[in-house]
């Protein structure tokens, strides 16, 4: 048996179709059209992938990280767009803003999507009341929808936001996590990606109750000691803390290709959307950084990292970005890529939380 655990609530706040609603919301004439954003298609001869796509294009099968030729073929009468960083990330400091004011504890994990700690308040019911206030605040502050779930833990919270997508609002009391996640399939537990669906799948497991009815031992004979978290996770068992930026003196990103990449331009776009996205979290908890670092993953799994501490603290995340872009340009070779990262450290605050809070919400 587990100790139980003090009691705790956890939101998991995300977006929906994050860039495609904001492009929406700029142009209400794409309102109810199937919206792309991501990589020029050229007539379907395009290079890159689809950074979103609105709900709409989703039901032509569109997904994020699609090649963009390939969307287009699915759906040649949509509409197209670049990203534009700048206003998302606006519009993402807006919304954390507003997260901020509801809990001191709040883990943004990308541009669009945070955790919060809400233990402080009576209980769930509470709970539910500041949660459905913040999805009617962000409507009206920012004219988006979000999906939050709720629950004890980060991981069926996060699980939970995605379930009533989009708009949606779940509410996973203690004591149900494992009948909430038994029927839903395994690639929904954070970390389990294609590759370990598959193997899974070979082993004739294909829901969450399935995972987690299995002995952990076999799991651990399949899979490795991580099987022993897997196996935790799929019984809604996560004892991981809010983290914030406090109880951490870096933050990064990283992001792995769907298929590994030589495409120079889509590597050199994806690191200036990490840029963007770590400004904001810096700019959201007050925070300059001395040290960038980049880190690439060459197909076959080498990786090398290259640095460099600027003279002061800096939360320019432009010339970050040139910074970034310098550096992995140094490393990369003639082999294709897996994985880049950018790591921000010797984080120092500037200002207080108050100050960067009322630069959000003016
Ligand atoms: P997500 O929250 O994963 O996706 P989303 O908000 O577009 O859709 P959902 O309703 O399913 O949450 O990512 C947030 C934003 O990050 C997304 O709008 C665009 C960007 N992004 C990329 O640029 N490339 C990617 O591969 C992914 C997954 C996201
Ligand atoms: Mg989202």
């Amino acid at each position: 048996m587990n100790e139980p655990e003090p009691r705790r609530i956890i939101f998991h706040v995300d977006m929906d179709s994050f860039y495609a609603s904001v492009e929406v919301r700029k142009n209400p004439s794409l309102k109810g059209r199937p919206v792309v954003v991501g990589a020029d298609p050229k007539g379907g001869r395009g290079r890159g992938v689809v950074s979103t796509c609105s709900y709409e294009a989703r039901s032509y099968g569109i997904h994020s990280a699609m090649p963009i030729s390939e969307a287009y073929n699915r759906c040649p009468h949509a509409v197209f767009l670049p990203p534009d960083y700048l206003l998302y990330n606006t519009v993402s400091s807006r919304i954390m803003g507003i997260l901020h004011y509801h809990s001191q504890r709040v883990e943004q994990v990308s541009i669009d999507e945070a955790y919060l700690d809400m233990s402080h308040v009576s209980g769930f019911p509470e709970a539910l009341e500041v949660a459905r206030h913040i999805k009617t605040t962000v409507l009206e502050e920012t004219g988006l929808t979000c999906s939050i779930g709720m629950a004890a833990s980060k991981v069926v919270a996060k699980i939970a936001s995605d379930y009533e997508k989009p708009d949606g609002l779940t509410v996973i009391i203690p004591g149900e996590e494992e009948s909430f996640l038994a029927p839903l399939p395994v690639y929904t537990v954070p970390g389990i990606g294609r590759k370990t669906s598959e193997e899974l799948s070979r082993h004739g497991i294909q829901t969450i109750g399935d995972l987690a009815s299995v002995d952990v031992q076999v799991l651990i004979g399949w899979f490795g000691r991580g099987a022993v978290t897997l196996h935790h996770l799929a019984r809604g068992i996560d004892g991981r803390e809010v983290e914030c930026c406090d109880s951490s003196k870096s933050i990064s990103r990283e992001v792995t290709f769907e298929e590994d990449t030589d495409d120079r331009e889509g590597i050199m776009n994806v690191l200036d959307r990490m840029a963007g996205d770590l400004g904001q979290a810096l700019k959201a908890e007050g925070y300059s950084f001395r040290t960038l670092t980049v880190k690439v993953r060459f197909q076959g799994f080498e990786t090398r990292t290259k640095a460099v501490t600027v003279p002061r603290p800096s939360r320019n995340m432009r010339d970050a970005a040139v910074l970034a872009r310098r550096l992995i340009g140094q490393m990369l070779d003639e082999r294709r890529v897996r994985l880049v990262g950018i790591r921000l450290s010797g984080l120092a605050r500037q200002d207080t939380r108050q100050t960067a809070l009322s630069d959000f919400t003016s």
